[in-house]
C-alpha cells in the first residue's frame, strides 16, 4: 500500500488522539526515516527523546536480540540475570544508591509521587491523606488521571476529572511561589528541570539550586523529572548538571529503551527507595531481562560515545547555524544540547508541513513552536543539510494565519 491508503486506514479505525504529519514511516536507521513510498526524512523529534542514540543502533539492536534469544519475562516472582546489571550501571554512571524499574515515563512518575507521599507519611509523620506535591505551571509529567489532575494545560485535563488531590501548583521558575507554597503537608517539589512539551523553556538560572536548598531547608524531597530532558539530550547527562544540584529522586525514561523497548524508573538513595516493602508497588513488566538489558547497552552507548558532549557541540552549532539564518518569523531560538525550541511569530504547523516536504521531520508544539531534536549522533554535515532545508521553507513559504 501507498501512504495515502495508510493514511485512509488509520483516520477510519484509529482513535483520533493524536494530529501526525502525514508521514507514513516503513524503516528507520541513525538520524534517518523512510516512508512507503521510499522517500527519505531526517527525523528531528527522535520520538521525542526516546531515540538519543539514533534509530535501530546496532549495539543496542544485538544486545536486545541476545536477550531474546535466552529469557524476555520472568515477572519479579522471580530474579533474574540483567536487572542487577542494569542497577550496576546506573549506580556507576549515577551515583545513586538503588533504581525501582518501570516501564513508561507516566509509570515511573506516579513511582515517584508514591515514593514521595508514603516517605513524608513515613519520615514527618503526616496525618493520614494529607501529603502535598508542588509542581510547575506548564508541566508535562505524562498522561494518567493522577498526573493530568495537576497539568495547567486544558487539552491534558478538561474532561477527566474527578482528579486526584494533594497537588499544588507554583510558577515554574518563581523560586518564591514555591516557597509560598509550602506547608507542613508538603512531601515534594516534583519539576522538569528544563520544560520539554513548554517549548524547551530553561528556568533563570540558579533556580534549581533555589528549590534544592527550599526541600533542605524544609525537609521536602526534590524530584527532577529527566525522562525527556534526561540522558544526554540537554547536552549533559542530565539537564540538572547545568546547577550541580542532586535532587533526592531522579525519573528515567525514553531513552533509557535506545527507542527499542520502554524502560523507565527513579533513582534514589535508599533512604528514600528503602520506604517500599515487598507488595507495596510494582508491575508486569517492570525490571524484566529484556528491557534490563536493552538500558544497559543504551547506557553504554550514551557513555562509549559520548552522546552527552555531542549534544552540547552539536547543539551549539545547531542553534548557532539556525540564528545566522536572520528568518523574520523566528521570535526566539531555544535549546540545551540538540534539544532546540524554534518559537515562531506565526503559526508553526504550515513550516513543518513545509519542512516534511523537504525531508526534515519536526513537531510543532503549543501552535508557535517547533522542536527540533535529532539523534545526538546527528553529524556537522547533518545538521547543515537540515538548515539549508529550514531556510528554503522560511524564505519562499508564507505563514497562513
Ligand atoms: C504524548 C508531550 C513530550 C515527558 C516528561 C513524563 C513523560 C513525558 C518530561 C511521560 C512524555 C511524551 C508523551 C507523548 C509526547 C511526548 C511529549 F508532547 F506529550 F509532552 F515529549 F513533550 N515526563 N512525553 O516528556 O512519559 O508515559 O509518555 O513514556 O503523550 O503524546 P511516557
Amino acid at each position: 500500500m501507498k501512504s495515502q491508503q495508510f493514511i485512509d486506514l488509520e483516520n477510519k479505525l484509529g482513535a483520533h488522539n493524536y494530529h501526525p504529519l502525514d508521514v507514513v514511516v516503513e524503516k528507520a536507521e541513525g538520524v534517518w526515516v523512510y516512508d512507503v513510498d521510499g522517500k527519505k526524512y531526517m527525523d528531528c523529534l527522535s520520538a521525542y527523546s526516546a531515540v538519543n542514540q539514533g534509530h535501530r543502533h546496532p549495539k543496542i539492536f544485538n544486545a536486545m536480540v541476545e536477550q531474546a534469544q535466552k529469557v524476555t519475562l520472568t515477572s519479579r516472582a522471580f530474579r533474574n540475570d540483567q536487572l542487577p546489571r542494569l542497577y550496576e550501571k546506573l549506580n556507576k554512571m549515577t551515583g545513586y544508591d538503588k533504581f525501582l524499574p518501570m516501564n513508561t515515563g507516566a509509570e515511573a512518575v506516579e513511582t515517584a509521587i508514591k515514593t514521595a507521599r508514603k516517605w513524608a507519611y513515613l519520615n514527618k509523620n503526616l496525618p493520614e491523606n494529607s501529603a502535598e506535591i508542588i509542581v510547575a505551571t506548564d508541566n508535562f509529567h505524562g498522561r494518567t488521571t493522577t498526573i493530568v489532575s495537576f497539568s495547567t494545560d486544558p487539552d491534558a485535563y478538561e474532561n477527566y476529572g474527578p482528579f486526584t488531590p494533594g497537588f499544588i501548583i507554583a510558577k515554574y521558575g518563581d523560586i518564591a511561589d514555591f516557597k509560598a507554597k509550602i506547608n507542613n503537608n508538603t512531601a515534594a517539589i516534583m519539576i522538569e528541570p528544563i520544560q520539554g512539551e513548554a517549548g524547551i523553556v530553561a528556568p533563570p538560572k540558579g533556580f534549581l539550586q533555589d528549590v534544592a536548598k527550599l526541600c533542605k531547608d524544609n525537609n521536602i524531597l526534590f524530584i527532577c523529572d529527566e525522562i525527556q530532558s534526561g540522558l544526554g539530550r540537554s547536552g549533559k547527562l542530565f539537564a540538572h548538571y547545568y546547577e550541580d544540584v542532586r535532587p533526592d529522586v531522579v525519573i528515567v525514561g525514553k531513552a533509557l529503551g535506545g527507542g527499542f523497548y520502554p524502560v523507565s524508573g527513579i533513582l534514589a538513595d535508599s533512604a528514600i527507595l528503602d520506604v517500599f516493602q515487598p507488595g507495596t508497588h510494582g508491575s508486569t513488566f517492570g525490571g524484566n531481562p529484556l528491557a534490563a538489558a536493552i538500558a544497559v547497552a543504551s547506557l553504554e552507548v550514551i557513555e562509549e560515545e559520548n552522546l552527552a558532549q555531542k549534544s552540547f557541540e552539536q547543539g551549539n552549532y545547531f542553534v548557532e547555524k539556525l540564528k545566522a539564518l536572520n528568518i523574520p518569523y523566528f521570535k526566539e531560538v531555544r535549546g540545551a544540547g540538540l534539544w532546540i525550541g524554534l518559537e515562531l511569530n506565526t503559526k508553526a504547523r504550515p513550516f513543518t508541513e513545509a519542512l516534511k516536504e523537504e525531508g526534515v521531520l519536526a513537531k510543532e508544539t503549543h501552535v508557535h513552536t517547533i522542536r527540533f531534536a535529532p539523534p545526538l549522533v546527528i553529524t556537522k554535515e547533518e545538521i547543515d543539510w537540515a538548515i539549508e532545508k529550514i531556510n528554503k521553507v522560511f524564505t519562499t513559504i508564507k505563514p497562513v494565519e
